[in-house]
């Protein structure tokens, strides 16, 4: 197995950072030490919208930026004070229409101001929030909405239409946002309900393993699992917010993901507001320029975004970076897929910052692998556990594998932010914790003499060429370091002499034109790059690679297509 350039080391940087001795830290920290911050520590009781925006009006926040919101059309700003008011207002009328603690109520609506304030009334009244994806269609919807018996849903004219609520029996209250003329039989429409609903609500206490937030996730095959957590969470995204976002008093913190992701709700909600820090969110989709015009206009410091997002800033060109001043920004991060080492280096040269790779999954609720601002970085390595979370790389016995060797990466368990079930399918949540004590992620990854963490692929992406076990991130992480590659998506293709061969999907970046000659030339850079055994034997150029909403790309599609299958469930990709 090839340690991609793991002898480069980007060496730690120093400021105001929050975990000055990781080694330290991990052996002395306790989870209950963080309990404290919040109001259980005094009442036993908690709620998390109370601590992410009210806490902050008692605590001299109240007119403090917490919210930048900008898109085409809008440009805005609210308080805390204002959250505080309007998730009051949609508290109350969910209250009205007699909605109570554990009630599923689903959003379904483009980012908007009015998207954070009903996901933040939903939770204020301890109902069970599910975020959807603007882009589901119909039958994704549908699925959603069906397992796991919603009662409300908030959207807007044109989505509510992709909402089969004769289906959906459960379903009494379809709320929209929108103008009032467009709405039809039966539903309610938002802006009136709040124009006259009091901005006065006391938050529902509920119990800290209280349901919170139901997030779908799509696994290999099959329908897409409801994956439940808790309220308890907040004391993972508070502390991560702290270690890994190193959030401050003072920053201006951008996480591009949108609330249909877990990384939007996570990071992008509960991570920055349980510190009291301004959120900037952007709406609608963006080019090259309005990501950096973005990054300057709000003078954000702190910035989490993903691999293909920076992969597509990289095929833009260095150029149009420096049009900007992004001279605020101190801190950089990555989560959802392998961070390219290409990537890494580009983000040194062109924002002369570090990128900070972060491994976590829907299931795990917050940041579990990580690089911190006051650890080296190795290009290409997902970094070391934060304190308070033991991982390890376990073979399929539950065998902990010495350094260097490949297998599952897994987790002991429990850590605060875990999902607590998996919604309505008890056997699923178990298959997770088949071997005793561990919690299984479905990656394969290695780890270092230095407990850095390496990922490989997912467990079943790994290719066997010749009897060579190849993890697709580093193919295609060293076909991406070819100028003429944007980006890569690398399958095992059945093949009668060697099992499988590699074969690559690429799309070319900006003034390059598909010939033999360049693919040749890709194919020999990646055999003097890795090794003969991992060069892709065959490459074909696509405009555009199959990706999930929240931007992997869909390696199952890309081989679904080739071996001529059904592509199976694609309600979480990308148009
Ligand atoms: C937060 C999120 C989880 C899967 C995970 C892994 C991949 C996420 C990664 C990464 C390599 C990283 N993944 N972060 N792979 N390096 N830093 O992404 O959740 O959408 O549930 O995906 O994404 O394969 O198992 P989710």
């Amino acid at each position: 197995m090839n340690q991609m350039l793991s002898n480069v080391r980007i060496p730690a940087t120093t400021g105001q950072f929050n975990l000055r001795n990781y080694e330290e830290t991990y052996q002395s920290f306790a989870w209950k030490d963080v309990e404290k911050e919040f109001t259980w520590h005094r009442t036993g009781k908690v709620n998390a919208a109370y601590e992410a925006i009210d806490r902050h009006c008692e605590l001299g926040r109240a007119e403090k930026i917490a919210l930048h919101y900008y898109d085409s059309r809008r440009e805005e700003s609210y308080s805390f004070l204002d959250l505080k008011r309007l998730s009051n207002r949609f508290a109350n009328i969910l209250t009205d229409l007699g909605i109570v603690k554990g009630d599923r109520v689903f959003i379904f609506m483009p980012r908007s101001p009015e998207l954070y304030a009903s996901f933040l009334g939903i939770v204020k009244v301890g109902a069970i929030i599910g975020p959807l994806f603007e882009a589901f269609m119909e039958g994704a919807v549908r699925d959603r909405l069906a397992d796991s018996e919603a009662v409300a849903i908030v959207t807007t004219p044109d989505l509510a239409k992709r909402i089969p609520t004769k289906e959906l029996s459960h379903l009494k209250h379809v709320i929209v946002f929108g103008d009032e003329s467009q709405l039809e039989d039966n539903q309610l429409h938002f802006q009136s309900l709040m124009d006259h609903a009091s901005e006065e609500f006391e938050p529902v206490w509920v119990d800290r393993e209280d349901g919170m937030l139901l997030h779908y996730t799509s696994g290999s095959t099959g329908k897409p699992k409801g994956v439940l957590h808790v309220h308890n969470a907040m004391i993972q995204h508070y502390q991560t917010a702290k270690w890994v976002l190193d959030l401050q008093e003072n920053d201006v913190y951008w996480c591009t993901a949108d609330p249909g992701w877990v990384t939007g709700t996570s990071y992008g909600i509960f991570g920055p507001w349980l510190h009291g820090v301004t959120n900037v969110i952007r709406g609608g989709r963006f080019t090259p320029d309005d990501w950096y015009s973005t990054l300057e206009k709000y003078n954000v410091t702190v910035w989490y975004s993903a691999p293909t997002a920076f992969r597509m800033l990289m095929g833009a060109g260095d150029e149009i970076v420096k049009k900007y001043n992004l001279s605020s920004l101190r801190h950089v991060l990555s989560v959802g897929e392998p961070l390219n080492p290409e990537v890494v280096l580009w983000g040194m040269k062109v924002f002369e910052h570090r990128i900070h790779d972060t491994w976590w999954m829907t299931e795990t609720g917050a940041q579990l692998i990580c690089n911190y601002p006051s650890m080296d970085i190795k290009p290409g390595s997902m970094g070391k556990p934060i304190p308070g979370v033991v991982a390890a790389i376990i073979d399929d016995e539950g065998n902990i594998l010495p350094p260097n060797r490949m297998g599952n990466l897994a987790i002991k368990v429990d850590w605060p932010s875990m999902m607590r079930k998996i919604w309505k399918n008890p056997a699923k949540y178990d298959e997770y914790f088949r071997l005793d004590g561990w919690y299984t992620s479905g990656d394969s990854a290695f780890m270092d003499e230095e407990g850095y963490f390496w990922f490989q692929g997912r467990v079943d992406d790994v290719i066997n060429t010749s009897g060579e076990r190849v993890g697709p991130f580093e193919v295609e992480s060293k076909l991406v370091e070819h100028p003429a590659v944007a980006e890569a998506g690398v399958i095992g293709k059945p093949d009668p002499l060697r099992g499988e061969i590699i074969k690559a999907f690429i799309s070319l970046r900006e003034g390059y034109q598909v010939s033999d000659e360049l693919l040749n030339d890709i194919k020999q850079f990646v055999k003097k790059g890795l090794s003969a055994h991992a060069a892709p034997r065959e490459i074909e150029v696509k405009d555009k690679l199959p990706k999930t909403r929240s931007g992997k790309i869909m390696r199952r599609v890309l081989k679904a297509w080739e071996l001529g299958l059904p592509t199976g469930d694609l309600s979480t990709m990308e148009d």
